[in-house]
């Protein structure tokens, strides 16, 4: 069963990689949309990596999110092809009036409704395949170039999987599919060691607070912390992990593990790339950084191959996210949540901290921040608006929650919008319906646990 659907959304991605094959062999520039979070750079990278490997043209437009505006926009363009990467999916029924060819490749939830004959939707969640699990948007993007002799793209389709939190305790359905052709073609390595993050281009303490994912509770996001511990262990905290002796080494092994067994695991490297983008997750977290900091551009060149000035570049705005994510965990450990029945909420209008939320909302849960039996909501004021970003557990969805839906209907009757993934989901409401949102979102949320 599993084999068949896997199939089904091969086949499908073969017939997008015909259309685009084909407008890549008349000259057509290929107009690709994408997102703008690391796996939809990745997919958008894999996308234009694969047109201008085979010499075509493309142009590249990244958003934070796809908006009717937007698609009434890209419409009346005069492009012959577009590809929508990580989106597009949601707008099925708009899309189908292009007058061009169109190729979707999300994996976001899909609306209702049928690709007309220009459209190739490709969407594992049309197949019965997990698209929050399975395979990520930059996957999706990938299997559309694979037949194309494409394969060495594959790391990149797996960035994508890894900044959509797809990895747990190793990669299923799809995403293991393309882990092996990223072992076979790509110069993909994997082996076990510790699980933090820029370890061959950062010092230890460094390493060890700015590791999101596993946390380390009572390190992760806390620099002070961190120096501490390893003061406290008799390691010098200013060295990089790379560059500690074997037992040293161990020696820290053991510490972390003692904090998360998970720090110690699977790490999947390509030897042969720059120190800093070595590691996928640490790929994955430079291009978010790029996103958070509207440098498309920057990202879709790395994932293009340049390095050195463009490198150093995207080094620096990991540098400067890093440094406000650490005060924005200094701000949430003073300030704290307020508590509902069934949901806890932060709300800020700092202009750093409001861009932080989602993912002091999503580590605060697993380093034991918040109580971690409720999902947590971020809200931070836009002019009028409220955006919301939600992070939940996989314990939490188990027992029957949903955040994108449940995000999305209680958006939707206060004359909002949201959507994304059971586990993480964003919203937008307009500014006076705060609080009736958060005593609706508190009841469903009770609701859906019951
Ligand atoms: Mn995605």
């Amino acid at each position: 069963m599993t084999q068949k659907k896997q199939h089904s959304l091969l086949n499908r991605a073969d017939e997008a990689c015909a259309i685009l094959k084909k407008h890549i062999s008349q000259g057509n520039i290929i107009r690709i949309v994408s997102h703008n979070d690391a796996d939809g750079l990745s997919a958008a990278g894999i996308i234009a990596n694969a047109i201008n490997e085979e010499d075509g043209k493309f142009h590249v437009t990244i958003l934070p999110r796809l908006k009717d505006e937007n698609v009434i926009q890209f419409r009346s363009e005069r492009y012959k092809l577009f590809v929508f990467c990580d989106m597009g999916s949601v707008f099925l029924n708009d899309i189908n009036n292009f007058k061009s060819d169109v190729i979707i490749l999300d994996h976001h939830i899909p609306g209702e409704g049928e690709a007309k004959e220009n459209v190739v939707h490709v969407n594992p969640h049309i197949f019965g395949i997990e698209g929050s699990k399975e395979i990520s948007g930059s996957g999706t993007s990938y299997l559309a170039v694979r037949e194309m002799n494409k394969k060495h793209l594959a790391n990149l389709a797996l960035v994508g999987a890894f900044a959509d939190m797809q990895f747990h305790d190793g990669f299923i359905g799809v995403n293991s599919l393309i882990l092996e052709e990223a072992k076979e073609f790509a110069g993909l390595e994997v082996h076990n060691d510790l699980k933090i993050a820029s370890k061959n281009s950062e010092p230890i303490y460094k390493s060890m607070a700015y590791t999101l994912n596993p946390g380390l509770s009572g390190l992760t996001g806390d620099l002070e912390a961190s120096i501490m511990f390893l003061e406290k262990i008799g390691l010098s905290y200013g060295v990089k992990f790379s560059d500690l002796e074997g037992e040293e080494q161990d020696v820290l092994k053991d510490e972390l593990i003692n904090v998360n067994p998970k720090i110690f695991g699977e790490v999947f490297t390509t030897p042969k790339e720059s120190p800093e983008l070595r590691n996928l997750e640490d790929f994955g977290s430079i291009l978010d950084a790029c996103g958070k900091n509207k440098k498309f551009g920057l990202g879709i060149s790395l994932c293009l191959g340049e390095r050195e000035k463009a490198l150093h570049a995207a080094v620096n705005l990991q540098n400067k996210y890093r440094n406000q994510l650490i005060k924005g965990f200094d701000w949430v450990r003073r300030e704290g949540v307020v508590e509902l029945e069934n949901i806890q909420y932060m709300y800020s209008e700092d202009k750093i901290i409001k861009t932080l939320l989602g993912t002091i909302a999503g580590v605060g849960l697993s380093i034991g921040i918040f109580d971690s039996s409720k999902p947590v909501i971020g809200m931070s004021r836009f002019h009028k608006d409220i955006k919301i970003s939600g992070r939940t557990t996989r314990r939490i969805v188990e027992e029957g929650v949903n955040l994108s839906t449940a995000l999305q209907d209680v958006a939707v009757s206060f004359g909002g919008q949201g959507g994304g993934h059971d586990i993480a989901a964003g919203a937008m409401i307009p500014f006076k319906e705060k609080d009736n949102f958060l005593n609706l979102l508190d009841e469903v949320i009770g609701k859906e646990t019951k």
